[in-house]
């Protein structure tokens, strides 16, 4: 037998190697002390500090699974999950700018690109010497990105670009835009194409007045006959495989950040209760108030669990892409839960700023939609399990 921990209560730590928790200790003390202090005027005020990019990057937080050759900490997947809850665990917005980063910028870069291609941009990226963003969303196409309008036209010596993405992260910041085309070139597949902030009839406006994410710059990346040379094609994937196992390892990451949002939303609530008297007790002391901490204890235990049993699998390379739908799934939707539950538990104070949880929840709506919608990802797992497709 052992004495219970509530806040480690399937004994997490102990499943971790010591260089996994020395990461997960890099993250969660530079999430503490640089991150937390920022975040609640950056919400307010909608702004996005760039310098963020840096900061992670000399800590080793980019790129965190790409080989040292290329300029990343070759890591497990299981620590780039821990980064993930522990810096989602200020804010999914400083989560979002990481992982679009390292899962949809590095990543691709460093699956499908040449070697010039990772030589000239995967050490800049991981240092945050240049910021990334990834192209996939258009105004007529989000959840069926197979209904893409974006194509490349080949030109002498290159391609020509035309259309727009939208929803784009980090995009209005970035240096280096991977952008999915259909290109005429390839029979109309899907490519993907690196593309750099200066290039003639790019442009990247910002989306203003989100209620969400906040923190995280958003936009439009425009294409207006953008031409570039053949070297941005990104050689070795072609069709929807190349985005898709992109997000495979975002949505990943996205299941530990998900539970890190979800963890501060129980502590604080926890930390309330017993603070907050009322009809004489501790609001911690009554029944309700109880059954509403096991319910949030039990599905982050449980959600953490599955994405340490995926990750495992993923640095065994034998995970299958459904499995992400569904951690992605559960533990967003749970993580909501406990946001509003926490939020509810915080009474009038829960919608202040100050208290952080109303933060959380409006986050983690975002969170819930990007990278597959809920619905979506249940869609995914319907067809695994009946081998049909409903979507
Ligand atoms: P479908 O026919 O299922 O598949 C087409 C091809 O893709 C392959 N494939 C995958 N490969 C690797 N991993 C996966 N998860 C894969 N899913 C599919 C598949 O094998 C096939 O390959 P091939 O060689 O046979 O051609 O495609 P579909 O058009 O029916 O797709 C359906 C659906 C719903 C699964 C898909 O479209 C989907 O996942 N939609 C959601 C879109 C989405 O997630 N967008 C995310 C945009 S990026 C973003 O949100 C970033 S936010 C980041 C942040 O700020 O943190
Ligand atoms: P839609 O696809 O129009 O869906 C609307 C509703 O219909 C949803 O409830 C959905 O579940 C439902 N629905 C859709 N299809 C079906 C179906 N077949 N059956 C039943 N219901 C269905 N994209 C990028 O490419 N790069 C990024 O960096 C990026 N960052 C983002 C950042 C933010 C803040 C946000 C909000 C979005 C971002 N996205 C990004 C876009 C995101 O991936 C899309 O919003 C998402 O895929 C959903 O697409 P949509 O918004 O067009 O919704």
């Amino acid at each position: 037998m052992t004495k219970f921990e509530w806040a480690d209560p399937l004994l997490l730590d102990g499943q971790l190697s010591d260089d996994e928790r020395m990461i997960r200790d890099t993250a969660a003390d530079y999430a503490r002390e640089k991150l937390a202090p920022r975040i609640v005027s950056a919400f307010q005020d909608e702004t996005t500090d760039p310098a963020i990019f840096r900061e992670m990057g000399e800590l080793g937080l980019l790129g965190p699974t790409v080989p040292e050759e290329y300029g990343g900490a070759g890591v497990s997947y299981v620590a780039y999950g821990l980064i993930a809850r522990e810096v989602e665990r200020v804010d999914s917005g400083y989560r979002s700018m990481m992982s679009v980063q390292s899962s949809l910028v590095m990543y691709p870069i460093l699956a499908y690109g040449s070697e010039a291609q990772k030589q000239k941009y995967l050490p800049k990226l991981a240092w945050g010497e240049w910021i990334g963003c990834f192209g996939l969303t258009e105004p007529d196409a989000g959840s069926d990105p197979g209904g893409m309008r974006t194509r490349a036209e080949k030109i002498d010596g290159g391609y020509r670009l035309s259309g727009s993405k939208t929803w784009i992260s980090n995009a209005p910041i970035a240096d280096v835009f991977v952008i999915w085309a259909r290109s005429d070139a390839h029979g109309g597949k899907i490519r993907g194409f690196v593309l750099e902030r200066d290039v003639k009839g790019l442009s990247a406006p910002r989306i203003e007045g989100k209620l969400s994410l906040r923190a995280s710059i958003t936009g439009m990346v425009m294409m207006d006959g953008v031409e570039v040379p053949e070297d941005a094609l990104l050689p070795e994937v072609e069709g929807l495989k190349g985005p898709f196992g992109c997000l495979n390892r975002a949505r990943y990451g996205i299941s530990w950040g998900a539970m890190g949002a979800a963890e501060f939303c129980l502590h604080a609530a926890r930390q309330y209760g017993l603070d907050r008297h009322q009809f004489g007790r501790p609001l911690a002391a009554k029944q309700l108030y109880q059954k509403k901490l096991a319910d949030m204890e039990t599905d982050i235990a449980l959600g953490l669990q599955a994405s340490l049993r995926v990750g495992r699998l993923m640095d065994e390379g034998t995970f299958a892409p459904e499995m992400v739908s569904l951690i992605k799934r559960n533990n967003v939707g749970k993580a909501l839960d406990a946001a509003r539950t926490s939020r509810d538990m915080h009474g009038g104070n829960g919608i202040s700023s100050e208290y952080q949880v109303m933060r959380h929840l409006m986050n983690l709506e975002t969170v819930n939609t990007y990278e597959g919608t809920h619905d979506v990802h249940a869609l995914i797992l319907g067809r695994a399990i009946t081998g049909l497709s409903a979507f």
